[in-house]
């Protein structure tokens, strides 16, 4: 074997605090580039004798040419053991799984998650310890001070290895098994879930289903697990081949990018349970007929009837939801008297709270909910939580939340993105919303006065890390609160994200629509930051 020592130049092309590398395709075929971080990530966590390592991707392009060159690399870093996804394919849970039941020191996932695939589109890369889960920002941060100094990488001569074929042999010194992607993971579903008797739903003629796997990952894994395993009839999974370029489409699963659901859910043949889930497979979104499920309603209807899935019937350690994430699960820990964390965005901050037993289900606004069965959020995982709930409830979904309103009230939520915005300007308008929040409380705003205002910070209970300016809290006089941030996961420019919640306990006031509910506060915010006249925009680009 042949082990090359290539000089290259040390690159900036990580942003510190985020978990990985996002970056269009473009920039990513750079010479060298992916090179870079990659042994950046080996030198900074160490390879010790005998480790193994996971390798898999979301089978965006680009993926497969990745992972040739990370797999010589491994190779030449002194991994022992490679397993890597079949066709190169693990959606981002899947890996976690893999990681966790392999006891692997750690894995390699390639994924731009709900960004645009395609030669013009995206591509990313990180890095999952041991744990199964995002590195903490200890080691990405590492992993960025490394990429700022390398001046070698090291990589082995060989040809390509053939993904497409399950089977075992050596690259250089390096064992490599092609895995079964799918197969770790449907195991462990079904370790967790009632599967007869979501058979017995799925099998009722009443009970129709669909899944929008949107061109992407989850295609194989859900077909696998809903057709396959559960029953359900061939063609319920949509959109099921993982595509390059994921159809020409935009695998973000929410009311604007997976349309076709949408519409199925709204004709007139009535389907009774809509999902769809993202590019790597993390996020879901779940519909009733003719019925959208905010994920943080989803969250916490989950918490709320968790006892009624084998996995956690004997409870929950205690939940966690991201900072801009509404407070609905807050009054179902509350009502349950367990814990409840609240943490800066990012699934990598749920990670410390589930190894240490704090929290059992977590999630985020964002299409993210997921338990500690791995450390990642899991998009199909979710979908099969509900299919479990309703199959114990005998309710359907649209019943299943209206009586988780009545019960707890309603926690209206919405989230305003403003895209491609120039990144200074967007800079510029939160550090001079932070300099002036002292200035907010007792002020008012149209119909609201500002309570209190803050830039969330957190600290980690277990290992007293900390984290700043997370994103600017306003809470006002009725209940009801506005948060901004900007976006760590964009490729271009800067995403400006606001976000507004209001609790409403009046039964004749749950069924407004969710802009009017919530006008005030946005129109507050407005009034406090000026955001649609900085960022000379008439409203967002995208509400969810
Ligand atoms: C977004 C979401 C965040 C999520 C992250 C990664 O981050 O808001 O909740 O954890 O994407 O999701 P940001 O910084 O752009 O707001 V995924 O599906 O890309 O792993
Ligand atoms: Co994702």
């Amino acid at each position: 074997m042949n082990i090359l020592s290539i000089d290259t130049r040390p690159f900036t092309g990580q942003k510190p605090g985020t978990s990985g590398l996002r970056k269009t395709v473009r920039e990513f075929q750079q010479p060298h580039y992916l090179e870079n971080f990659v042994q950046a990530v080996f030198d900074t966590v160490g390879i010790k004798a005998g480790q193994t390592l996971v390798l898999g991707g979301d089978g965006r392009f680009h993926n497969r040419a990745a992972i040739q060159v990370i797999a010589r690399m491994a190779a030449a870093n002194g991994v022992a053991r490679l397993l890597v996804g079949r066709g190169g394919i693990l959606s981002t849970p899947a890996a976690s799984c893999v990681i966790r039941k392999h006891g692997a020191m750690g894995g390699i996932i390639l994924s731009a998650s709900h960004n645009p695939g395609g030669p013009e589109g995206d591509f990313g890369i990180k890095y999952n310890g041991s744990n199964g889960g995002p590195a903490p920002e200890a080691v990405t941060n590492a992993i960025y001070k490394a990429s700022g100094t390398i001046a070698q990488y090291r990589i082995i001569e060989s040809g390509d290895i053939d993904l497409d074929t399950e089977a075992e042999f050596t690259l250089g010194e390096m064992q490599v098994q092609v895995i079964d992607p799918v197969a770790d993971y449907a195991g462990l579903m079904e370790s967790l879930f009632d599967f007869e008797a979501m058979a017995a739903l799925v099998a009722r003629p009443k009970f129709t289903m669909c899944f929008d796997a949107m061109h992407a990952v989850t295609g194989p894994y859900a077909v696998e697990i809903l057709e396959k395993r559960l029953g359900a009839p061939e063609g319920t999974v949509i959109n099921a081949e993982p595509s390059e370029d994921f159809g020409g489409g935009h695998p973000d699963p929410n009311l604007v990018h997976a349309h076709e659901l949408v519409e199925l859910m709204n004709g007139d043949e009535p389907v009774a349970f809509g999902a769809a889930s993202d590019g790597d497979g993390d996020r879901n979104m779940v519909l009733g007929q003719g019925f959208y499920i905010n994920p943080c309603d989803s969250l916490a209807v989950l918490a709320a009837n968790a006892t009624l899935v084998p996995a956690y019937r004997n409870g929950l350690a205690g939940v966690a939801r991201s900072m801009p994430t509404s407070r609905a699960v807050d009054r179902v820990a509350e009502g349950l008297e367990i814990p409840c964390f609240e943490t800066p965005t990012g699934w990598k901050y749920f990670g410390n709270l589930m190894d240490a037993g704090k929290i059992t289900l977590c999630g985020e606004e964002s299409f993210g909910t997921g338990s500690d069965h791995v450390r990642e959020k899991d998009g199909l995982w979710a979908v099969l939580f509900w299919l479990n709930v309703i199959a114990e409830r005998d309710q359907p979904p649209q019943a299943i939340v209206r009586d988780h309103w009545e019960r707890y009230g309603r926690d209206y939520f919405t989230r305003h993105d403003y895209e491609n915005l120039e990144s200074l300007p967007a800079q510029q308008l939160l550090a001079d919303l932070r300099a002036r929040l002292d200035s907010l409380p007792g002020q008012t705003f149209g119909e609201l006065t500002v309570d209190a205002a803050d830039d969330f910070a957190y600290r980690d209970p277990v290992d007293a890390s900390e984290a700043q300016q997370q994103g600017v809290r306003i809470f006002f006089d009725d209940g009801s609160r506005a948060v901004v941030r900007l976006s760590g996961t964009g490729t271009g420019g800067a995403t400006l994200r606001a976000y507004f919640d209001a609790f409403e306990t009046d039964p004749a006031r749950m069924s407004l629509g969710t802009q009017k509910a919530l006008e005030p506060c946005i129109e507050a915010l407005d009034a406090i930051a000026g955001i649609r006249e900085r960022c000379g925009r008439d409203g967002p680009d995208v509400i969810t």
